[in-house]
């Protein structure tokens, strides 16, 4: 298995919920390091961007409005099959059909508001990382 690096965004709702630690605290408990971290805040052109493949979905809006609404902590994560690891652990996109135990399953407000986001595959998360990161932010602790 590989080291990969993949996308974490704790959601306005979390934020506001004040469970970061918490989540946090799951992903290292399972091996992630976290590997970058800030929190900022989205305006509309950025949310756009960052959904851009939803563009055309009916949701667009009111997801970019959500994630536009308050601030975010974006992280990268670091472990052996990051991707599909963090996409186990977050569970399905839609909280009422995630597995219990699920970050979103314990967390979601609704579909929309479903806590985290995390990348659903290589090529996202290569995308992803650089839309929030540059090189020198972001500082691998894996080793050999
Ligand atoms: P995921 O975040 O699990 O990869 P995507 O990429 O299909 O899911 O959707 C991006 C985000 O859009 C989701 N996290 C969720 O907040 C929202 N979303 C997805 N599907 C719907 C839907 N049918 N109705 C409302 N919001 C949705």
């Amino acid at each position: 298995m590989n080291v990969e690096h993949t996308l974490l965004i704790i959601k306005p709702n979390s934020v506001f919920n004040n469970i970061i630690g918490e989540i946090y605290s799951r992903f290292e408990r399972s091996g992630f390091k976290i590997i970058a971290t800030k929190m900022l805040f989205l305006n509309k052109y950025q949310a756009k961007s960052f959904y851009i493949i939803h563009k055309d979905k009916c949701f667009f809006n009111d997801l970019v409005d959500f994630m536009s609404s308050g601030p975010i902590v974006v992280s990268v994560l670091e472990c052996k099959d990051a991707v599909r690891r963090n996409r186990e652990l977050i569970g399905h996109t839609d909280p009422s059909l995630a597995l219990a135990g699920t970050i979103r399953s314990d967390y979601s407000d609704n579909l929309i508001k479903n806590a985290v986001h995390g990348s659903d595959s290589n090529y996202s998360a290569y995308r992803e990382i650089k839309f929030f990161f540059s090189k020198n932010e972001i500082f691998s602790r894996f080793v050999k």
